[in-house]
């Protein structure tokens, strides 16, 4: 069903330059009124964080999942929400922090809920392994077969969370997938400075499986992916994947990132998997260059819409500050 053809190509193409484009946007958008920087002006207010340079984790994945399965992201979660299919004018529209927003513009960029689809994110790094748990017992008691990914940073990796989901996934052989996005830092702590091992070898001890992918190159995670979500569909239990990816912007927007070295941001530039796939689909005459600005000027109108509704909607009158925060019952 899921055969990677021209066709498919193209569209997992078409998901990545969507998520590189809008965030290139809402990466403008934020400095907007916030000159000199001042977090709490402009349109954006808050933090943000931007997940360019990993795509093709968001989007190798995604591309093989159904409507029905799960996908709790990161506070870094824009590529999941993309892949995974969220409205983009109110994804677009809460993050504005306006009412038409996908939580009323209570919840923000790092809050995106989306039942439709079955996507959610959160600020609270490590809270997603445990929601995928409760996901996956929910498919086995339903006798289903959906899915849920949990997405964690490799900061996240070092939570206790991730161990104890790791070994409840296991022992109740749960249709979970934990994708590991290790982009090599958790703010501004390097990974060797924080991690002992690979976090690739920690599923091994609970007899997961496990596969660390290069994430510069999206062909292996989609292939990966596949497998991991095929065995997850398929009653087989938990996998694990790492992908490495690079961090192509700082921590959050504003992040003068003193702690990065110029080596680090070349190299990460290097494995840009956007570009690398370009080079990819030119190379083997999948698309010539007309195409693809045929493609970049679909997603650039798909997210001038959105942006345009997220301007023009309306921000939450004071009297709804309380609505919809508590459960009513
Ligand atoms: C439970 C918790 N502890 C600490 C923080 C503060 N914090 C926000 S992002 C972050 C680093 C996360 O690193 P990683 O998981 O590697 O994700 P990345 O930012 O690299 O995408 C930390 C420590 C938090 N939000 N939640």
């Amino acid at each position: 069903m899921n055969e990677l053809n021209n066709e498919k190509l193209i569209e997992l193409y078409e998901i990545m330059l969507k998520i590189r484009k809008y965030e290139e946007r809402i990466g403008e958008i934020y400095y907007e009124e916030k000159k000199p920087f001042d977090i709490a002006k402009g349109p954006i207010p808050g933090e943000l964080h931007l997940s360019s340079g990993q795509e093709s984790s968001a989007a190798g994945l995604c591309i093989h999942l159904k409507k029905e399965d799960a996908v709790i992201g990161t506070h870094r979660a824009h590529n999941f929400a993309i892949a995974k299919g969220v409205d983009l004018k109110r994804m677009t529209a809460e993050i504005f922090g306006k009412s038409t927003g996908l939580s009323n513009g209570k919840g923000g960029h790092m809050h995106l809920f989306d039942p439709s689809v079955n996507f959610s994110c959160s600020g609270i790094v490590g809270a997603s392994f445990p929601q995928a748990l409760g996901v996956g017992i929910a498919s086995k008691f339903e006798n289903k077969d959906y899915i849920a990914i949990a997405v964690g940073g490799d900061g996240a990796a070092n939570q206790g969370t991730f161990a104890e989901s790791l070994n409840l996934a296991a022992l109740w052989s749960l249709p979970v997938i934990f994708l590991i996005e290790n982009n090599g830092w958790a703010i501004s702590v390097a990974k060797n400075k924080s991690t002992a091992g690979n976090i690739c070898d920690r599923a091994k001890a609970y007899g997961i499986p496990a596969e660390c992918i290069d994430g510069e190159n999206v062909i292996d995670v989609y292939k990966s992916s596949k497998t991991a979500i095929d065995r997850a569909r398929r009653g087989f239990g938990p996998t694990v994947l790492e992908i490495k990816v690079s961090r192509l912007r700082g921590h959050f927007e504003g992040d003068p990132q003193i702690y990065r070295s110029q080596e680090d941001f070349d190299i990460a530039k290097s494995k840009d998997p956007v570009l690398k796939f370009e080079s990819y689909l030119l190379k083997n005459n999948i698309l010539n260059h007309q195409q693809m600005q045929a493609i970049a000027e679909k997603v650039d109108s798909i997210i001038n819409e959105a942006i345009e509704f997220a301007r023009k909607s309306d921000y939450p009158s004071p009297n709804e500050a309380l609505e919809n925060v508590f459960y009513g019952g």
